[in-house]
């Protein structure tokens, strides 16, 4: 009997499919739950304590014990492993049942498996969920894409699961048909490379310039946090500082190796806006730059080769700023980097939906992530209200006229991190991203010339209309 049958069924029980679960299942809805390997899917319905939840050991009992039309939500590993799950699944569907991938999938997997199931009649969206294990639980940010009709279906369910915005109302919105939505998680991923990057470049200088411990970093951030800055990111870092090591004195940000890791996400965004022609140089150098900390044994030995100790006791105490000072060239920096992390990822967004076709509402993206998400910052209010006015987000005025404002700090801040020989890709890539956006004349006239030299690429002039070519080896 169908009423006896669960709401939805989900695949997938790592630990954003088992705290998904329990978040679908505290809201009333009933779920039945699989997973590959069984052996975790007795654990975890040993370990949780819900009605609403029931076991299925196979894909054909999972499609059995739910209603139908069937609603499944995947939250496997991106990649092979939803192809594979789609096949198998395939035998126990019919016409108008419907699979949602809950995971970080490619938008182009999620476009090509759109169109694969759209020919047999299976409804697909590509789910885009963010707030880590945490969010999963207690309520994500969810950017739907795929069929506006199972989003209208599904809404209640989805809303109920995610998180809320300043204003109180479900941190879900529908981004757009096929890819749409995880193309939004991409960029929302490509933005939380940029912010943690521009993070822990503000402690490297607190760190190396000023000579400050865990603690005193994690009192700025504690106090950045109560200003502009406040956001998720900024508040765990504080804690994330001030955590004493379990295994030996002193504290644990001291002992974690600094090479940090990535999934993907991160290099996909890059490589959509290399595709489609979009200057993102801030987002990329966030992915660059956990790629380059791999390289430590090189690092190693090129730092006993270099000079960089002698630059650091050169530039030593050289006026350098009191803490109040500090305070106001950290918090702009940071500043100016995130905003310009989001200026590129929105740029990014508006050029992927108008080749997609997507009408993507950038504004409700700045409202959806405001909750739940990794990336959920105060700022967020702001370029709500910047993004509603639909321009080129670094064309709006009152925005750009508050970066200006602040692009001082930066210059100050990235000239000394270069005095000292401190890298920080993403805060000295804002400025240059800024510097370039600012000059109405850049040295690119001279790259066109070289290439009309040797290839008779052409190029245009100036003071008139039309194509040029110059025949260079003519000295006249
Ligand atoms: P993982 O990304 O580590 O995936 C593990 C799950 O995939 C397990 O249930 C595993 O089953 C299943 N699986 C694999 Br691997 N290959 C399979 C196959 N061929 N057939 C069926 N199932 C297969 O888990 P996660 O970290 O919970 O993430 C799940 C999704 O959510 C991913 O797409 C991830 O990118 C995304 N996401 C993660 C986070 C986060 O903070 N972790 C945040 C937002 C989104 P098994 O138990 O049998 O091995």
């Amino acid at each position: 009997m169908d009423n006896q049958k669960a709401d939805i069924g989900f695949i997938g029980l790592a630990v954003m499919g088992q705290n998904l679960v329990q978040n679908i299942a505290s809201k009333g809805f009933s779920v039945a739950v699989y997973n590959r390997t069984a052996a975790i899917t007795r654990e975890y319905i040993e370990t949780v304590d819900s009605e609403n939840i029931s076991p299925a050991y196979s894909l054909s009992d999972l499609c059995n014990s739910i209603k139908s039309p069937k609603r499944i939500m995947l939250m496997v590993k991106a990649g092979e492993a939803v192809d594979e799950v789609i096949d198998q699944l395939l035998p126990n569907l019919h016409k108008g049942d419907a699979l949602l991938d809950m995971g970080n999938s490619n938008y182009k997997d999620t476009q090509r498996r759109t169109h694969q199931l759209t020919e047999k009649g299976i409804l697909y969206s590509g789910v885009g969920v963010s707030g880590g294990e945490e969010g999963a639980l207690n309520g994500p940010s969810i950017m739907f894409g795929g069929s506006k009709e199972l989003f209208t279906e599904v809404e209640a369910l989805i809303k109920s699961i995610s998180a809320m915005d300043f204003q109180g109302a479900a941190t879900l919105t529908y981004v757009g048909p096929d890819g749409a939505g995880h193309y939004a998680k991409m960029v929302h991923n490509g933005i939380e490379y940029a912010m943690m990057q521009a993070i822990s470049e503000a402690y490297f200088l607190l760190r190396d310039v000023f000579h400050k411990d865990p603690s005193e970093i994690a009192a700025v951030f504690a106090n950045l946090n109560e200003g502009p800055l406040n956001s998720y990111l900024i508040q765990i870092t504080a804690d994330v500082l001030n955590k004493r090591d379990d295994l030996t004195e002193g504290f644990l940000i001291d002992k974690i190796l600094d090479v940090a890791e990535q999934k993907g996400t991160g290099s996909w965004v890059s490589i959509s806006a290399l595709e489609n022609g979009t200057a993102l140089n801030i987002l990329t150098e966030a992915v660059f730059a956990r790629s380059l900390s791999a390289d430590k044994q090189t690092r190693i030995k090129l730092a006993e080769l270099s000079t960089k100790n002698e630059l650091e006791k050169n530039s030593r105490d050289k006026n350098l700023p009191d803490d109040k000072q500090l305070h106001k060239l950290v918090e702009d920096s940071l500043l100016v980097s995130f905003y310009l992390a989001f200026i590129q990822g929105f740029h990014l967004l508006a050029k992927a939906e108008a080749e997609n076709n997507w009408q993507i509402n950038l504004s409700e993206l700045t409202r959806i992530w405001q909750g739940g998400c990794i990336i959920r910052a105060e700022l967020l209010k702001d370029l709500k209200r910047y993004t509603e006015t639909k321009a080129v987000l670094i064309e709006n005025e009152e925005l750009f006229k508050m970066i200006n404002g602040k692009i001082p700090s930066l210059r100050e801040l990235a000239l000394m991190a270069t005095s000292h020989a401190l890298p920080l890709p993403v805060m000295q890539n804002s400025l240059l991203y800024f510097d370039s956006m600012i000059n109405p004349n850049l040295p690119t006239n001279l790259i066109q010339g070289l290439r009309d030299y040797f290839g008779a690429h052409t190029y245009k002039r100036t003071d008139r209309e039309g194509i040029f070519h110059t025949n260079w080896d003519d000295q006249n």
